[in-house]
């Protein structure tokens, strides 16, 4: 072992390595705290030679790799298990923005870049990088791709897997492979990009990437809508795609318990509406084209409220506040965003991260928040989400008072009930967040034999040895 750290110090030198145990705590536990592992040592090249290198030694010496980001992941993706035979490959050492391209409205970054970064790169270029999440100050886009992260804006513009051109990758065997092409166009043989996209660090190591920017937006109007019911979300959002000229770039419906999960304890938090309401909405309409000054011309803000004063006379909206300018809009957005942070600090939950299509939302709501309630009275469901996707959070927080032990006894009642609602109406047990650790029997039991079986022949065909990020998506 102690010759296995010196080849990994003579790679990577002392500045990328971490050995002691106070070190190493923040890279072995998960944001969630769900799981702590162990690891030989954090390794963190500052190269993709470098990554390579440690790769190649790994595999000699038949040692397994965890790869993490920004290790904002909530599927336990990025942890090391316990038996502490592993490596943790950290890239967050590889964070260079390597090149911007304006005129082909691309940007190429090293794995390890913070998407916070990319995005503001792209804002002092005029241009956007269109990746928005919670996490987006810590996570890193080697993880947003590996996971093929969501978020709120996918509604315009897409996963991560369509805001991407090319990629390079660090195989098993720790060949480096340069698909590094910014190209639109592509169709020479299997599609190896999408292969890495989502993968989950268990096929390869993402090492660099070819992101697709957009014109920045100019003109943004955004509100915080009270409605009856998420029929009525689904509807208002049908309604807006006209409306808005085809210009809605978010629609995230919330439930008042994860509303007020944030205003208990995230401090700043303040409640944009004087009632209290059952469900709500925060919408989001975006244009590039920008309001002429002077100009006798309506620009977002005017169409929206026009828009939702009509929907409220046809009672799909009960109240609402338009931002009157960015700070509001922002303080709408952080009771949004902070609805994992509220959980969190309130105690254990169980999440499902579930899809459904849009038209099948209001008919799996009432179900699924029945069949929670039936598996314990007593909890207390968290619903919210990217509605425009068919995307929500169908969480479910633990009954007051209650410890992570007792209310994890009621993990599989829970989970199962919900799990197999989602499958009857068509829809996926995992929309964004990935299988990580935490849902691998999930995706056993739920996806068909043939799928699992043609996933396994692809990990053993590109890792033979099982060494990337293994007892990730699949045993195999
Ligand atoms: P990590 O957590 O470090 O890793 C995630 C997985 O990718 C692991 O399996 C890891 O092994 C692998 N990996 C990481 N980097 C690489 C690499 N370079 N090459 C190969 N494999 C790699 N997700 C969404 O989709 N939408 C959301 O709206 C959203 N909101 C969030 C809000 C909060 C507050 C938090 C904490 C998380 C949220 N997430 C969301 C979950 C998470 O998937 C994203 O935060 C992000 O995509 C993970 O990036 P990361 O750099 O932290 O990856
Ligand atoms: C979000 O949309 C994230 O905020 C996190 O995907 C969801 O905490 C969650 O369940
Ligand atoms: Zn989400």
């Amino acid at each position: 072992m102690t010759d296995l750290i010196e080849r990994l110090r003579a790679i990577v030198s002392d500045k990328g390595l971490i050995l002691d145990e106070d070190g190493k705590h923040p890279y072995l536990t998960d944001w969630r705290e769900t799981y702590l592992g162990k690891a030989l040592a954090i390794v963190r090249p500052a190269t993709t030679e470098e990554v390579a290198a440690v790769v190649k030694l790994c595999a000699a010496e038949k040692v397994a790799i965890v790869p993490q980001g920004g290790n904002t992941g909530m599927m336990g993706g990025g942890t090391p298990h316990e038996d502490g035979h592993e490596i943790v490959l950290s890239l967050n050492r590889m964070n260079r923005i390597l090149d911007i391209d304006t005129i082909g409205y691309t940007m190429t970054v090293e794995a390890g870049v913070i998407l916070k970064t990319i995005q503001e790169t792209a804002a002092q270029h005029d241009r956007l990088f269109p990746l928005s999440l919670g996490a987006e100050g810590s996570c890193t886009i080697g993880g947003n791709l590996s996971t093929n992260a969501g978020g709120v804006q996918v509604l315009h513009y897409g996963n991560a897997r369509q805001l991407v051109l090319g990629i390079e990758v660090v195989t098993p065997q720790g060949e480096v492979w340069n698909g590094l092409r910014a190209l639109k166009k592509d169709n020479t043989g299997y599609d190896l990009r999408d292969l890495y996209l989502g993968a989950e660090g268990t096929l390869g190591i993402i090492t660099k990437a070819v992101l697709k920017l957009w014109p920045k937006p100019k003109d943004v109007a955004t509100a915080w809508i009270a409605v009856p019911s998420p029929e009525a979300a689904v509807e208002l959002l049908s309604g807006a795609h006209a409306a808005s000229e085809d210009n809605v770039t978010s629609c995230e419906l919330m439930a008042r318990q994860g509303i007020d999960f944030v205003l208990d304890h995230v401090p700043g938090s303040t409640d944009p509406l004087q009632e209290k309401y059952d469900w709500y909405v925060l919408l989001e309409w975006s244009s590039t084209r920008a309001r002429r000054p002077g100009a006798n011309e309506t620009g977002l803000a005017e169409k929206m409220e026009a828009y939702l004063g009509e929907a409220m006379e046809k009672g799909l909206v009960l109240d609402a506040a338009l931002a009157q300018n960015e700070s509001q809009a922002r303080a709408f957005w952080a009771i949004r965003e902070n609805h994992s942070e509220g959980q969190k600090r309130e105690g254990p939950s169980i999440k499902h991260d579930i899809s459904v299509s849009v038209s099948r939302i209001a008919d799996f709501m009432a179900e699924g928040l029945a069949a929670m309630k039936k598996a314990l009275p007593d909890c207390r469901p968290v619903v919210f989400g990217h509605v425009g996707d068919g995307n929500l959070h169908f969480n479910c927080q633990s009954p007051p008072g209650w410890n992570k032990t007792q209310f994890m006894a009621y993990h599989h009642a829970i989970s199962g009930a919900v799990y197999d609602l989602v499958v009857g109406h068509g829809g996926s047990i995992s929309a964004e967040h990935g299988i990580g650790r935490l849902k691998v029997e999930d995706l056993a039991h739920y996806r068909s034999k043939v799928e699992i079986d043609t996933m396994r022949t692809i990990k053993r065909a590109l890792d033979p040895q099982n060494l990337m990020n293994p007892g990730k998506i699949l045993q195999v």
